[in-house]
Order: C-alpha cells, then sequence, then structure tokens
C-alpha cells in the first residue's frame, strides 16, 4: 500500500500538533510506524489521504455503532446545524437526550450531560466526594477514565500502550488519594475497605474492561463489589463510557443485574460527536449545581449538534435486533479468527462481552491486568500490520478493544476473515 501522502501529513502535522495527533494513541507509537491520515468513511470503512480503504474495526474507537456517516446521523446533524450550531441557553433535544439514556438505563433518575467521557468520570468522582464528604477514590489496575488526574493512576489504554500508567504531572497527594486493585480480585477490595473503607468516597472501574483489552468479569465480581461499596457506605461508579450501549441497552446493569450508584457514558451517545454523561438517582444528582453545592460546568455541554447525533444514534440503536446484529458480527469475526489462530498453531485468548471483543496474543487466559501485560505485543504488531496492509484497521495496541458496528456484514467479516489466513500463516 502507498502511504505517502499520509506520511506527508504526518510530517507536517508534527510541526504544530504534539507527536502530530490530538490524542496519543492516534500515533501508531505501539506499533511503530506512522499513523494513516483519514479523509472520509462510510459504513464499515474508513479511507486514508493516499485513498486506500480499510474495514474499520476502531469507529472512531467506539462511537460508530451505526458505522461511518449513518444517514440518519447525518440528516440529523444537518436539521440541527441549520438552526444554529450553539445557544448556551437549553434546549429541548436536551431533554430529550436525556430521557433517551435514562429510559435504557435503570439506574438514572437524573442525568449531566458533558463534553467527553473524561469529563463524565471527572464529575463522577467530584460528586462522589462531595456526597460522601471522603477523599479517597479506589480505581481498577488497568482501567482508564480518560486524563482525570485522579485517574491517571495505574491506568490502561495509552497510559499502558506507553509504559506510563501513572503519568508524571499529578501531584503526588492526588497518587495518594488513589487506592487501585486488580480486576477479579474481590479479596483485595475488601482488604481495601477493611484498611480504610471510611475513607473510601467511591469505587470506579469499567464493569468490563476495555482499556487492557477486554476482559469479562467473573461470576459474582460485580455483585461482590455493590455489597462491599454498599456496607461502607461508598458510592460504586461503573464508568461505561466504552461498554455504555455496546454491551446492552442498559449497560452492565442490564447485562449483570448489578445497579450502580453512579454511571458515566460517552462514545456511542453522540454518535461520533462530543457526548459524555453522568447520571444516576435523584437523591445523589441533586448535590449537583445549581440545585447543590458540587459546582460542574461546560459551555458546549448539551450543543444541539451533539444532542442531535446522539439521540439519531440511540433512537436507531433502541430498534429491534440492531444492537443484536452488531453483536453477531462480533462473535462471527471472533469465532474465525479462533478456527484461524487454531489451524496455524498460534495461542490466543479471546474475549467478548456484546460487540466489544480482543484478541490477546497469550496461551494463557486474561484475568486482569497483570495477565493482560504477559502478552506477546511483538507478535500483535505483526498481526496489526499484515491485516492493516491488506485493508483491515484494529487498534494499534493490544491493550484496546474491537468494535463492529451495523454496517459489519457477514460479507464483509468474512473478508477480513480471509485476510487473518494469510497473516496468520506469517505470525
Ligand atoms: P474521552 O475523554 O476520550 O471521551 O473518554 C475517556 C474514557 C473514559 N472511560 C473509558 C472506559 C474510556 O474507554 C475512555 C476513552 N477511551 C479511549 C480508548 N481506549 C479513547 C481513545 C483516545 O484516548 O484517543
Amino acid at each position: 500500500m502507498n502511504h505517502s501522502n499520509s506520511t506527508d501529513l504526518f510530517n507536517k502535522a508534527q510541526n504544530i500538533l504534539v507527536g502530530g495527533v490530538n490524542s496519543p494513541v492516534r500515533a501508531f507509537k505501539a506499533v511503530g510506524s506512522n499513523p494513516f491520515f483519514a479523509t472520509s468513511g462510510q459504513g464499515a470503512t474508513v479511507t486514508d489521504a493516499d485513498n486506500n480503504t480499510y474495514t474499520d474495526y476502531v469507529l472512531s474507537w467506539g462511537p460508530l455503532v451505526l458505522g461511518h456517516a449513518h444517514p440518519v446521523v447525518h440528516d440529523a446533524v444537518h436539521a440541527a446545524l441549520d438552526n444554529g450550531a450553539s445557544f448556551g441557553i437549553p434546549t429541548e433535544a436536551e431533554i430529550t437526550l436525556g430521557e433517551l439514556i435514562a429510559s435504557h438505563i435503570n439506574c438514572i433518575e437524573k442525568v449531566r450531560l458533558v463534553n467527553s467521557g473524561t469529563e463524565a468520570t471527572m464529575s463522577a468522582i467530584r460528586l462522589a466526594r462531595g456526597v460522601t464528604k471522603r477523599d479517597l477514590v479506589l480505581k481498577v489496575e488497568g482501567c482508564y477514565h480518560g486524563h482525570v488526574d485522579s485517574l491517571l493512576v495505574n491506568a490502561g489504554s495509552g497510559p499502558t500502550t506507553f509504559g506510563t500508567p501513572t503519568s508524571p504531572g499529578i501531584p503526588a497527594s492526588f497518587v495518594e488519594s488513589t487506592l487501585t486493585v486488580p480486576y477479579n480480585d474481590l479479596e483485595a477490595v475488601r482488604e481495601a475497605f477493611t484498611e480504610r473503607g471510611h475513607e473510601i468516597s467511591c469505587m470506579i472501574l469499567e464493569p468490563v474492561p476495555g482499556n487492557m483489552g477486554v476482559i469479562v468479569p467473573e461470576e459474582g465480581y460485580l455483585q461482590g463489589l455493590r455489597d462491599i461499596t454498599k456496607e461502607h457506605g461508598s458510592l460504586l461508579i461503573f464508568d461505561e463510557v466504552m461498554s455504555g450501549f455496546r454491551i446492552a441497552m442498559g449497560g452492565a446493569e442490564e447485562r449483570y443485574g448489578v445497579s450502580p450508584d453512579l454511571i458515566t457514558l460517552g462514545k456511542v451517545i453522540g454518535g461520533g460527536l462530543p457526548v459524555g454523561a453522568y447520571g444516576g438517582s435523584a437523591e445523589i444528582m441533586q448535590h449537583l449545581s445549581p440545585e447543590g453545592p458540587v459546582y460542574q460546568a461546560g459551555t458546549l455541554s448539551g450543543n444541539p449538534l451533539a444532542t442531535a447525533a446522539g439521540i439519531a444514534t440511540l433512537t436507531e440503536l433502541a430498534k429491534p435486533g440492531v444492537l443484536q446484529q452488531i453483536e453477531a458480527a462480533q462473535t462471527r469475526l471472533g469465532a474465525g479468527l479462533g478456527e484461524i489462530a487454531k489451524e496455524a498453531g498460534i495461542p490466543i485468548y479471546q474475549t467478548q462481552v456484546g460487540s466489544m471483543a480482543c484478541m490477546f496474543f497469550n496461551q494463557n487466559p486474561v484475568k486482569n491486568y497483570q495477565d493482560a501485560t504477559t502478552s506477546d505485543t511483538e507478535r500483535f504488531t505483526n498481526y496489526f500490520h499484515g491485516m492493516l496492509e491488506r485493508g483491515h484497521y484494529f487498534a494499534p495496541s493490544q491493550y484496546e478493544a474491537g468494535f463492529t458496528s451495523i454496517a459489519h456484514t457477514d460479507e464483509i467479516i468474512d473478508g477480513t476473515l480471509d485476510a487473518a489466513k494469510e497473516v496468520f500463516a506469517t505470525l
């Protein structure tokens, strides 16, 4: 494949954008190459500056459950834009999106729209601290919650990919206020609460982590967290920025029957435009300004374009069979890859929840962050490039998730599997 235009653009980008990108994971550093530059997307595919077209399993890191440039999103945003891009004044669309989100997620009685997943998680832990009047936050090693100071401690996704799970620039006092435990380890959580439960405002985690690859919660784990946090008067926060509206319309609460006190959302609820949200019971949310004293604000929160895209996406996604179709595409891909790896004699460990999945180059089960980091990242890199050169784009890191959309038909999945057969023969 010719990448000369993307290479020229990347060289130009580095003169003004740090690392040539506006988010580190896009830099392809983990896979030792330069990124391609996108020019357009259509359905399941994205096209780069050299007119190479790829089947896209990153889908803007999760938001594009309807694929690229879906007509319902396109038309909704254009209609909103005709009336103006932003008001900073309440609009009806914010009510509609809030009601749509709450109609699917039982634990949400009140919601606040923000502009990113980071804003959602940052605000949720501030709210938890304000409500409980406690300072400590308990997080899970390898979970990523955006670039929030308190949460960039033992974080997954980019921080792990780049070898800085705890970022420089975070005051020691913040790091000391954040405790971490391994995923899928209830005993470690019990110990943390036994020792400091009276100081812990909340426990925040991805109920289904997607930032250390995808890891499946063990039977009883999430319920155990619910019981322990309730026993100690701490709030349980499910960060479903990635898993929300991908593992079920009602998220982990629906899939596993465990209700958190707060849930954070993003990605899918914006349909590709900047939207985040956090919500919970009216009793908790009423502590938030302007009803209560915990402050949080945003110039473009609930803006007309983003809410239009979010409403269009969730409305389409809620139609009978749509979410199941997207999950079935991921299942078809995973089953095919499993067969191919087996025939090639290459050890892999696969995980999937809903339409998010991961193929670890690992001969052992991956149950937590430590397990994930024993994966063969060199073999992953060779797989990544082999697939990319054949026109199939997966996340450029072993520590990310893969996604499908409504546009990933059987024919498209089977084309990816044909390429994978060739690539596995080279690994
Ligand atoms: P944003 O601030 O990037 O919208 O959301 C942060 C966030 C919060 N919580 C979870 C569970 C997330 O997965 C994310 C963001 N995910 C990464 C991909 N692993 C976004 C990609 C990027 O950083 O560019």
